[in-house]
């Protein structure tokens, strides 16, 4: 199964999706837009939180970060008066030096991740959705922003006039990315947010073609007028879309064919199916009871 990720909604998906079909078969297409580099090396939250997922060390709480971790070198370089931009756990923190001393050597992000996939035992294949770096920069009455600024430093407050994507004109998305589109009949979208998770996947040259071409599925990630968590709401207002699943399908309007969407949700949209499941995924239970529920709407090759 194809699945298109950030960096919470959909991997709470997948912590379900693995013990349904054989981890071997899922192919995650991750976010990368919201990567920076931190103290001299790489944080890319999206793609960690989907390998750490995979790998059952995700901290659930904040769906951030190894679960226990503790943050000595952060808080020591805090007394040495450095403010890091992102608080790093110190097992995290060991990810991006990795990470960061592949890319110095010439690695793509893409073999930076394999090498990262298979330390930490993943079978899933994640798959970064470029090799080029893509900032998502957020517009405020004050400045513009990166994204992390706007969420930590600001703490998602100021008021957003608009969401870009720097580098996007010149961003590819890999040759991976495109032969796991082209190789299945179905693609997922999971339930992340359309603007900041998906948004940048969708803007990578060639992605929504390959989509118009495939039976796109994907999971709202607002039940009724609101996001489950994180700025969806404030950032799809900015973009002009009502915060709703109409809004998310909106969002998707030139490719989707179905619309999960919570069973409380009255949404209601002409030329989409819109199917209904509990999509709120507050434990391991109910994210498995919405991986076979996605599972069951796959269509196999071709039997449109
Ligand atoms: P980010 O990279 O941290 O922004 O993570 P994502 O984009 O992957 O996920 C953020 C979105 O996940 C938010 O818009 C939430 O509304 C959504 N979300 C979080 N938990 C759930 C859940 O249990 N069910 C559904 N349907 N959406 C969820
Ligand atoms: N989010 C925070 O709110 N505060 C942090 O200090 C923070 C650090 C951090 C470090 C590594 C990492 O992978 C993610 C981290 N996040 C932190 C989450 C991150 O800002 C966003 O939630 C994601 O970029 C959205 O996908």
């Amino acid at each position: 199964m194809i699945v298109l990720s950030g960096g919470t909604g959909t991997p709470k998906l997948l912590r379900g999706l693995k013990n349904v079909i054989p981890e071997e078969d899922i192919t995650v297409i991750v976010n990368t837009a919201e990567d920076r580099w931190v103290s001299g090396n790489l944080v890319c939250p999206d793609i960690d939180t989907v390998l750490y997922t995979f790998a059952g060390i995700i901290d659930e709480r904040k769906w951030w970060g190894i679960k226990n971790d503790t943050f000595h070198a952060h808080e020591t370089l805090k007394k040495l008066g450095y403010h890091e931009s992102m608080k790093l756990g110190d097992q995290d923190r060991t990810t991006h030096i990795v990470r960061a001393e592949l890319i110095r050597n010439d690695h793509t992000l893409t073999e930076a991740t394999e090498r990262l996939r298979s330390s930490l035992g993943v079978k899933a294949r994640v798959l970064p959705m470029t090799n080029d770096p893509v900032a998502t920069m957020v517009d405020t009455p004050n400045s513009k922003m990166h994204f992390q600024d706007f969420w930590i430093a600001h703490k998602g407050e100021p008021d957003v006039l608009d969401v870009k994507f720097d580098d996007m004109d010149t961003a590819e998305p890999t040759p991976e990315v495109i032969e796991a589109l082209s190789s299945e009949n179905t693609i997922v979208i999971g339930p992340s947010n359309p603007i900041t998770s998906i948004g940048p996947i969708l803007g990578l040259e060639g992605v929504i073609p390959i989509l118009q071409k495939k039976h796109v599925i994907a999971i709202s990630p607002i039940i009724g007028n609101k996001p489950v968590s994180g700025p969806a709401g404030k950032l799809m207002r900015a973009k002009g879309y009502e915060v709703s699943s109409a809004g998310v399908a909106q969002c998707y309007e030139d490719f989707l064919d179905v619309l999960v969407v919570d069973r409380r949700d009255n949404c209601v949209l002409p030329n989409i199916e819109i199917v209904k499941t509990n999509t709120m995924m507050s434990s391991v239970e109910r994210s498995m009871e919405l991986a076979r529920f996605i599972v069951g709407l796959v269509r196999s090759p071709k039997d449109n």
